[in-house]
């Protein structure tokens, strides 16, 4: 690419201000709907350097505002780090911030939902569509949210909403092994893990939290590990859940 370092710039700022409009007023679109993926997906597509100018207005700003990013690890009983664990925050004390209208998506690819594991704030739309050349026929049976969606292909027209927080668990009625799982949340900060088995809460406001641990495979789903973040943390004692992965 021929282009002078200055027209480059010039495009670089403006993507980094059309990311901070983005993330603004309704912003939480996006990044309600799954943290770790809107955090992940820029730096996985873009040029380092696209990240480094949108990480560093990001960041400055929020600097400004008292904002931080906590990071969560969490590994099994053995000490093995844990991938699809999700962590969620609450404030101590003050309210949750209210919901604003967010959207994320639930493919079937090869005959399996992706994600596996998704975490977003009540009222989510979630879509459903099917990417494969086979039907499927979307159903969960969970009290947090009853549907069906009696055998499809390509993308059905409406959403469905999650309007309760809860775990919902995603089956096809023609595809036994097909399982996903929904944890729906009252809160917009929440994460999931990575391979590496951290988790980061982006742009918590400055405070104490409790945080809340849930992962699929949980022995014991009805009490969920938790522990209290102290003002000022920036990283969690590491959660130790005993699960049964391997
Ligand atoms: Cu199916």
């Amino acid at each position: 690419m021929a282009v002078p370092d200055s027209l480059q710039r010039a495009a670089l700022c403006a993507a980094a201000i059309a990311l901070a409009l983005l993330l603004s007023p309704g912003a939480a679109v996006a990044a309600d709907a799954s943290a770790t993926r809107t955090v992940a997906s820029p730096s996985a597509a873009t040029p380092a350097k696209i990240n480094a100018t949108a990480g560093g207005h990001a960041s400055a700003s929020s600097a400004a505002k008292g904002i931080g990013d906590i990071t969560v690890p969490i590994t099994d009983m053995k000490g093995v780090p844990l991938a699809n664990a999700v962590v969620y925050a609450k404030p101590r004390q003050g309210a949750v911030p209210a919901a604003r209208a967010s959207a994320m998506k639930i493919d079937q690819v090869d005959r399996e939902f992706v994600p596996l594991v998704s975490v977003a704030q009540t009222g989510v739309a979630v879509s459903f569509p099917n990417t494969d050349d086979v039907e499927h026929d979307v159903y969960s049976f969970s009290p947090a949210k009853r549907f069906q969606l009696p055998l499809y292909s390509g993308t059905p027209s409406h959403p469905v909403i999650f309007d309760k927080p809860g775990l919902v668990v995603l089956g096809c009625n023609i595809h036994d092994s097909m399982v996903a799982f929904v944890l729906v949340v009252d809160t917009p900060y929440f994460a999931k893990t990575g391979a590496d088995g951290i988790a980061t809460l982006a742009g918590l406001p400055a405070g104490e939290y409790v945080l809340t641990v849930w992962h699929h495979a949980l022995r014991d789903a009805q009490h969920l590990p938790t522990q209290a973040l102290p003002a000022g943390v920036h990283t969690a004692p590491a959660f130790a859940l005993a699960v049964d992965v391997h």
